[in-house]
Order: C-alpha cells, then sequence, then structure tokens
C-alpha cells in the first residue's frame, strides 16, 4: 500500500492510525500541503480534489475520503475490528466519528484558511478565532455524548479503540495545533490520554512523522 499524505494532515493522520491498529504497512509519499503540492498536476491525477489522504492499494485506483478508507481496512483487514459487532453499536460509533469528519474538521483545512484570508480579507487573530471555535464545537459535541452515555468505558465505545477513538484523537490533534483550551471537554481528553498510551496512535501522530519540521509553528 502507498499512503499520500502529511504529517500535520489530522485526516491523514487517521488512516495511518488505523494502518497501524491493524498492522498494515504502507509507504509514506509526503504531499507538502504548506507549499500547495496538492495542487500539483502530478497529485491531481491521484486525488482530483486536490486532498489528503489517497490510499494506493495493489497498484489500483487510490482510494479516497479518510472514512471511506477506514471502512475499507475494516472490511478487508477486520482484525482487530475498529467497530462494534452490533448495528446500534456501530451507528454510534460512526455517528462519533462523523462529528469530527463531516461537522468540525472540514472547517479547519487549509483551503479554508485561505480562503478566509484571501478572499474574506480575515487577520490572522480572526482566523485563529474561527479555527478555535469550530475545532472546539466539534469537541464539545463528542464530550456531550461520551459523559452521558453507559458505552462509553475505557475508550470512545467500550473498552478497546474503535474508528470513533481514531478520529477523536485526531480533532484533539488540531485543538493543539490552534491553542485550544480542552479544560472543558474532559472525558474526551481522558479518552484520548488512553489513545496516547497504545503505540499505534503515539507513533503515528503528526509530529512524530518524519516529513514533520523539527520546530513547527502553526
Ligand atoms: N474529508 C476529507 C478531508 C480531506 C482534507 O481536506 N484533507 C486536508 C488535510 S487534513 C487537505 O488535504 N487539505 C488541502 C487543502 O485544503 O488545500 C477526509 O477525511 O479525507
Amino acid at each position: 500500500m502507498k499512503l499520500y499524505g502529511f504529517w500535520r494532515s489530522l485526516a491523514t493522520y487517521r488512516v495511518r492510525t488505523a494502518l497501524a491498529l491493524k498492522g498494515i504497512d504502507a509507504e509514506q509519499v509526503s504531499i507538502n500541503l504548506l507549499q500547495g503540492r496538492q495542487h500539483s498536476e502530478e497529485y491531481r491525477t491521484i486525488n482530483p480534489q486536490s486532498v489528503v489522504p489517497s490510499l494506493v492499494v495493489d497498484g489500483g485506483p487510490p482510494l479516497f475520503q479518510s472514512m471511506a478508507i477506514l471502512e475499507y481496512l475494516e472490511e478487508t483487514h477486520p482484525e482487530p475490528p475498529l467497530l462494534p459487532k452490533d448495528p446500534r453499536g456501530r451507528a454510534r460509533v460512526r455517528g462519533l466519528a462523523q462529528i469530527v469528519v463531516s461537522d468540525g474538521h472540514p472547517l479547519i483545512v487549509p483551503r479554508i484558511r485561505g480562503y478566509l484570508e484571501k478572499e474574506m480579507g480575515q487577520d490572522e487573530a480572526a482566523r485563529n478565532k474561527w479555527l478555535a471555535h469550530w475545532t472546539l464545537e466539534a469537541l464539545e459535541a463528542v464530550e456531550a455524548h461520551l459523559a452521558r452515555e453507559r458505552e462509553t468505558g475505557r475508550f470512545s465505545h467500550g473498552d478497546t479503540p474503535t474508528i470513533a477513538d481514531v478520529c477523536l484523537a485526531s480533532q484533539v490533534y488540531g485543538a493543539k495545533f490552534f491553542n485550544v483550551d480542552t479544560q472543558d471537554v474532559p472525558t474526551v481528553m481522558r479518552v484520548f490520554g488512553e489513545c496516547m498510551k497504545i503505540d499505534a496512535f503515539d507513533r503515528s501522530q503528526p509530529l512524530k512523522q518524519p516529513d514533520a519540521p523539527k520546530n513547527p509553528t502553526h
């Protein structure tokens, strides 16, 4: 497998973590989002949306969208499972994941930040306010579920990691990047702490990637 991604990409972090949890090796190809390499003609032949991640399996057409890739990995490499067995549990895990992937993360990606700056004339302070607001709002929505629902265990759903945790960890990483105060999402942060005790989450994290700068600035 070949994973096209970038150290700082939260969507790539999700796929890296799932690959690591399932013990799947993938060659990593860095597409430098800060240099706009996602827009290069060469990369657009792999992903016409100009976003990472993309996953090439056995030389076939590239897979795209992190949730679709996570589901693909789950179907093709069912062990260890990252979705519960029961339909209701699967719906809950997917719902938690979608809060991050569909509602929170899309508002903070580089093209949105670029649009706020160039088309809307927003200065850095205003852009940072935007990033922090939407990042925290998604985490608060996850917190509202985790704190009150009895399915929550050591992890978001029970005592083993699921796709919900893979997505939660990526969003918490976003909060770290944007200096978001996470004291009001204690259950999320507890679960994040549990995730980071697992080697697959830890070694997949953005700042531990070979293409990450030594002293990153955001
Ligand atoms: N919903 C997509 C998000 C893909 C996405 O927006 N990726 C970001 C990095 S995390 C990206 O490549 N952005 C490029 C840009 O915004 O120009 C997924 O989950 O895969």
